[in-house]
């Protein structure tokens, strides 16, 4: 049977900034007091207004969490900044089903994509508008704004992927991305 039906869709995108609008957009923020422990100047972060907005994320996530077959579309805008000699950045994750893929692409900005695969070995690539990023299984990502402006990036990922945030926070990333004679550097650490 046909259905004779043409109908608007319930989300939109627009394309320049990424920006969703419509039915069901989930909206968070991240501000410095939500960081704690993500940044290894301690002196320089306690000297932040707590109430600095680092990053949010708009999402669409129209299945519930875990359905296996389903997939989410977000889009993250990460605020220009430093901390110390790191730059604002996400949290950063592996995804709780680890071996989960997951895709980013530059939408506005300079960015970094720090990348982490299970034997603790980090590198990072460059993010731009255009840029395009496949995260393969086992890998934790995080992104940094290494720009003056504000950085936005799409992401898709499967809706059983899930969030694995612990092992980051106890153990953090092997490589932390700090800004050198002006330039963005990959350290230890
Ligand atoms: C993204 C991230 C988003 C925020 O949608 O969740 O950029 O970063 P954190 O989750 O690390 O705070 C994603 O990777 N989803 O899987
Ligand atoms: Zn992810």
């Amino acid at each position: 049977m046909m259905h004779n039906s043409i109908s608007e869709p319930s989300q939109s995108l627009q394309p320049e900034s990424g920006y969703l609008q419509g039915e069901g957009i989930m909206n968070s923020e991240k501000r410095i007091k939500h960081l704690k422990g993500v940044f290894g100047d301690d002196d320089a972060f306690n000297k932040l207004d707590l109430e600095k907005l680092v990053y949010k994320v708009q999402a669409h996530l129209p299945v519930k969490e875990g359905t296996p077959g389903g997939l989410y579309f977000g889009t993250t805008t990460i605020q220009p900044g430093k901390i110390g000699k790191e730059y604002f950045m996400t949290r950063g994750h592996f995804h709780a089903n680890a071996d989960r893929a997951e895709y980013y692409w530059g939408v506005q900005g300079d960015g970094m994509l720090i990348l982490m695969d299970s034997n603790r070995c980090t590198w990072a690539e460059r993010m731009f508008p255009g840029s395009l990023h496949y995260i393969g299984s086992f890998i934790a990502h995080r992104v940094a704004n290494t720009g003056k402006t504000p950085l936005i990036f799409g992401a898709c990922w499967i809706s059983d992927a899930g969030h694995n945030y612990e092992e980051i926070a106890s153990n953090g990333f092997s490589g932390r991305l700090v800004e050198i004679e002006g330039k963005p550097k990959l350290v230890e650490g």
